[in-house]
């Protein structure tokens, strides 16, 4: 099965299913089509025209490459072909209504992890696909758990498509000789505890002491509350953090912290937090902002963003467990890193 089974056999088993099933699988379809294309583009790194310098901010303010805009481009022309009632990307501004009578809506984030393109790491598409409701506009305003579908295209050493259709978690690898994307994992399941975290060390001083609580137990290693050593990992790209989880667990945290504009994280709950948070639990994992599953919010508005920990669910619980009984200030700013100097207070 793994290296046969292609996901043109997997979508066309699954299309047969049912009318819905049918509308999940041709915009999946289309979107590995899209996929396809980007991988090529970007494999041509700075060969091609279109370049990972900075060309403007998109609608929220964060900055936009060339390759953002292309890819968006890529995907919408590749969608365009499929019955869609709503679109949403992090490159559009507002959600694009499409087909009334279609039976689903779909989020994207056409090419997360942008920053590293310019430096050769592993960057993605994410997407996210719901039941369309009776009016569009509300489509992204739905629970998380409503979704239908959700996965993330690496473009890395491998161009790899990570896809739940709410039954488990999939890996299709793109056989470039061959064209199309072959079954690579199956069925993958997350450790329920880690022996890495993730997270962006340098913003220390601007968390919530809980987080900082849970990354001092990780830091203290077997000498402290979780009695083993722990690696770190941070590569600033979702989807390459996301991918390392799923193949060997680990936890993943962007937290809210106290800097401008992050108080309630950096990502965005419909086209990263949302599909992320999916694909994490088909896989026996966990998601939450902390204090509430990610699967259970509803957004209020496209790009609002939020606080994502996910990962190994032993792990996830403790940064909740953090969240809601925190430790005395004092304990937080333990002298062991002053000693160590390797966090300064
Ligand atoms: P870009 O798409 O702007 O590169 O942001 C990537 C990202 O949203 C996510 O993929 C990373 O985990 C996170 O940002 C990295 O954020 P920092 O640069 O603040 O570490």
């Amino acid at each position: 099965m793994i290296g046969q089974l292609t996901l043109e056999d997997y979508l066309q088993r699954y299309s047969e299913t049912g009318p819905l099933a049918l509308a999940v699988a041709t915009a999946v379809d289309a979107i590995t089509v899209a996929a396809i294309e980007i991988a090529e583009l970007t494999g041509r790194g700075a060969l091609s025209d279109k370049s990972g310098l900075a060309t403007g901010r998109n609608s929220d303010g964060d900055l936009q490459r060339d390759l953002d805009v292309q890819a968006d481009a890529i995907i919408r022309r590749c969608l365009g072909k499929v019955p869609i009632a709503a679109l949403a990307s992090e490159e559009m501004q507002e959600a694009e209504i499409g087909d009334r009578e279609a039976r689903i809506c779909v989020a994207i984030d056409p090419l997360d992890g942008s920053s590293n393109i310019d430096i050769n790491m592993t960057v993605g598409t994410i997407f996210s696909i719901l039941p369309a409701p009776d009016d569009p506009s509300l489509a992204f305003g739905q629970c998380g758990t409503a979704q239908l579908a959700a996965g993330f295209v690496t473009y890395g050493p491998q161009t790899s498509l990570v896809l739940t259709l709410g039954d488990g978690v999939d890996i299709f690898t793109l056989d470039r000789a061959a064209g199309g994307f072959r079954l690579a994992r199956r069925a993958l399941r997350i450790p329920d505890t880690a022996e890495e975290f993730a997270i962006n060390a340098s913003n220390r001083r601007h968390w919530d002491p809980p987080v900082r609580a849970f990354i001092d137990e990780c830091l203290a290693g077997v000498d402290g509350p979780a009695s083993r050593d722990f690696n770190m990992r941070w590569i600033g790209s979702l989807v390459a953090e996301a991918y390392r989880i799923l193949s060997r667990g680990g936890v993943f945290l962007y937290p809210s912290d106290a800097r401008p504009g992050y108080g309630d994280g950096r990502l965005r709950l419909v086209y990263e937090a949302h599909p992320i948070a999916f694909i994490i639990e088909q896989a026996g994992g966990a998601a939450s902002t902390g204090r509430e599953r990610i699967l259970d919010l509803a957004a209020h508005s496209l790009h609002q963003r939020v606080p994502l920990i996910m990962g190994s669910s032993g792990e996830v619980r403790r940064v909740e467990e953090l969240h809601c009984d925190p430790l005395p200030a004092a304990s937080v700013s333990a002298p062991l890193f002053a000693q160590r100097g390797f966090f300064r207070l």
